[in-house]
């Protein structure tokens, strides 16, 4: 696949266990780019809009108030590289991390899917929309590893 960027956060959950590090670690390691991070409580008009899809699901209301509690802020982010999207949603693993494979993060920390700690944008089209809705233009960055040319060719 081409350079992509997608929009990646760690949900409340996962900041309150103390995978932020552990979360960076494995897009850093891979080979992906940190273009965008900030810690934020999102509006429920923001977490709404971030779910829109799911509005009609019986779980969609807890889920938004689980997001914007403010009990931790979400750590939200914008990783960038070839194929990301797709590759993105393979680290993080199965939505219900039951069915998350060892390996991924959900599956390696998680066992509820209401507490599956983290979110990857699933299409490139959900990616544009959620970098536009989480992120400023001025605090997404371009930038180059001085090194790329041993990461990708
Ligand atoms: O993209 P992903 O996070 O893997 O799953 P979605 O189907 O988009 O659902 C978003 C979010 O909703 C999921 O991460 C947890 C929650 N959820 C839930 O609480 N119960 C379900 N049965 C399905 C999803
Ligand atoms: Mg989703």
């Amino acid at each position: 696949g081409g350079i992509e960027r997608t929009f990646i956060a760690i949900k409340p959950d996962g900041v309150q266990r103390g995978l932020v590090a552990e979360v960076i670690n494995r897009f850093e390691r891979k080979g992906y780019k940190l273009v965008g991070i900030k810690a934020i409580v999102p509006s429920k008009e923001l977490a709404e809009e971030h779910y829109g899809d799911l509005k009609a699901r019986p779980f969609y209301k807890g889920l938004v108030n689980y997001m914007t509690s403010g009990r931790a802020p979400v750590i939200a982010m914008v990783w960038e590289g070839p194929d990301v999207i797709r590759q993105g949603r393979r680290i993080i693993g199965a939505t219900n991390p039951l069915d998350a494979e060892p390996g991924s993060i959900r599956g390696d920390y998680t066992i509820s899917v209401g507490r599956n700690a983290i979110h990857g944008s699933d299409s490139f089209e959900s990616a544009t929309i959620e970098i536009g809705l989480w992120f400023k233009p001025t605090e997404v960055f371009d930038w180059k590893f001085t090194h790329e040319e041993w990461i990708i060719s």
